[in-house]
């Protein structure tokens, strides 16, 4: 498997405190073992040294954390185990990089492939396969001179088949979730071809299992000479992310890694949509859409993407909104927990989306007037729930709104100026929350550090000061 690099796909973190390490079980050291030997390379026998931060497996492990940008103990912490429980592609990631080339640079040295689907999934009609591989392969046709031609009998470059378990290439799939699918990198045989493992559940288009177009797409970029990517945001990223097949456009990531390869598209240039790239913590300018803490986390929007840290953690997660809300607008204007409901807001234009755990809650998304907002209120700027006086503050401009969560109606005598309340803050509100009994503001990358109660400006902070920068 060196320089035959298959690829796997991915899943929602369940993100919980780190674990005492004497916690983690012989099961979970068994996984974690296994996991290292197929992704991160890992041959010698460890033993149990692991779990004292020493040995050749946790010499992986540190390798491990740090491609997925997790905190660096070189153990077995509940993010770590997490993550390695994620569904991925089978494919190895030891090739630490943006937008990794695979170790000899394999490429295609013609820009015309051909491909066939050798068999179907009984998940989908024939038609939704054909369509997904179609899309899939367009995905790179669009931004390079690459074209596919399908066939229908013969060998084809790229092969494409659903098999279970042991399938013909000692690469045996594992059964439901875990390895989603591999492919291998450009050369004559199998070289190119793509495996899906068929004890997964594929659709087209709906969230009840793992979209065939997005699994399909990430592995012909193995099939075309990429490996894994450490940008959460990437398709390249070896953890499966959802998708909407209608909207996906090919992130910056990747377009930087197939042009190395085969360069531009020439053969049809013109404007296409522009290629998301994922903000980056480390962006000391960056503008967050929104904040809010829930449940003793903290989390941060931006774009199509939040993350997520703990108060005992340096190190802040990054990953799609869609992956944890479903069914959850992106580019959002403001965020707020309502501990009353036990559920999040997430607010974009004149509409309100609640959530309940993972799930829309019925009835939403909603106008904002349902609060009692006016109707010349065009988007809310930040939203800020106050644990004291269990009262929710919506920035809108200049102004300020108040709204009591148990009566569940507007208060009288606003909206009022902001500056009245928030000394010092001349500047327009971007994101608001609070945390331990303080208030912080945004306004732009700023943020300033409040008491509510007393209106008491103790700070001026930057974004960095709760986000932290953990570029390695
Ligand atoms: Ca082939
Ligand atoms: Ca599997
Ligand atoms: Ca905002
Ligand atoms: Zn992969
Ligand atoms: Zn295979």
């Amino acid at each position: 498997m060196e320089t035959f690099n298959l690829s796997i796909l991915l899943s929602l973190a369940v993100a919980v405190y780190c674990m005492p390490i004497s916690q983690v079980t012989e099961q979970d050291e068994n996984f974690a073992e296994s996991y290292l030997k197929k992704f991160f390379n890992l041959t010698e026998e460890s033993g149990p040294t692991v779990r004292r931060g020493i040995g050749p497996m946790s010499k992986k492990v540190s390798e491990m954390q740090r491609f997925f940008r997790l905190q660096i103990t070189g153990t077995l912490d509940a993010d770590t185990m997490a993550m390695m429980k994620k569904p991925r592609c089978g494919v190895p990631d030891t090739k630490v990089s943006l937008y990794a080339i695979t170790g000899d640079n394999l490429k295609w040295q013609k820009n015309s492939l051909t491909y066939r689907i050798e068999n179907y999934t009984p998940d989908m009609s024939v038609s939704e396969v054909d369509d997904s591989i179609e899309k899939a392969l367009q995905v790179w046709a669009k931004v390079t001179p690459l074209r596919f031609t399908r066939i229908y009998s013969g060998t084809a470059d790229i092969m494409i088949s659903f098999g279970t378990r042991e399938h013909g290439d000692y690469y045996p799939f594992d059964g439901p979730d875990g390895t989603l699918a591999h492919a291998f990198a450009p050369s004559p045989g199998i070289g190119g071809d793509a495996h899906f493992d068929d004890d997964e559940t594929f659709t087209y288009r709906s969230n009840a299992g793992y979209i065939l177009f997005m699994v399909a797409a990430h592995e012909f970029g193995h099939s075309l000479g990429l490996s894994h990517s450490t940008d959460p945001g990437a398709l390249m990223y070896p953890v499966y992310s959802s998708r909407d097949p209608d909207t996906f456009v090919l992130p910056r990531d990747d377009v930087n890694g197939i042009q190395s390869l085969y360069g531009e598209n020439t053969l049809n240039p013109g404007p296409g949509p522009t290629s998301p790239t994922t903000p980056d913590a480390c962006d000391s300018n960056m503008v967050l859409d929104a904040v809010a803490s829930l449940r003793g986390e903290i989390f941060f929007f931006k774009d199509s993407f939040f993350w997520r840290s703990y108060p005992q953690s340096n190190t802040p997660q990054q990953s799609f909104i869609t992956n944890f809300w479903p069914k959850a607008p992106v580019n959002i204007d403001a965020a707020y927990e309502s501990r009353e409901s036990d559920r999040i807001l997430l607010f974009k234009g004149r509409q309100v989306w609640a959530f309940s755990g993972y799930d829309l809650v019925s009835g939403y998304p909603k106008s904002i007037s349902s609060f009692g907002l006016p109707e010349t209120v065009e988007k809310v700027d930040a939203a800020l729930y106050d644990v004291d006086s269990g009262k929710t503050l919506f920035f809108v401009g200049s102004n300020y709104y108040s709204y009591d969560e148990v009566n569940k109606a507007m208060d009288q005598g606003f909206p009022k100026q902001v500056y009245e309340t928030f000394s010092g803050l001349t500047g327009q509100v971007t994101a608001a929350f609070q945390l331990r009994g303080f208030t912080y503001i945004y306004s732009g990358p700023n943020m300033f550090e409040y008491h509510l109660g007393s209106g008491r400006l103790f700070r001026v902070l930057r974004n960095s000061y709760f986000l932290r920068c953990t570029k390695v």
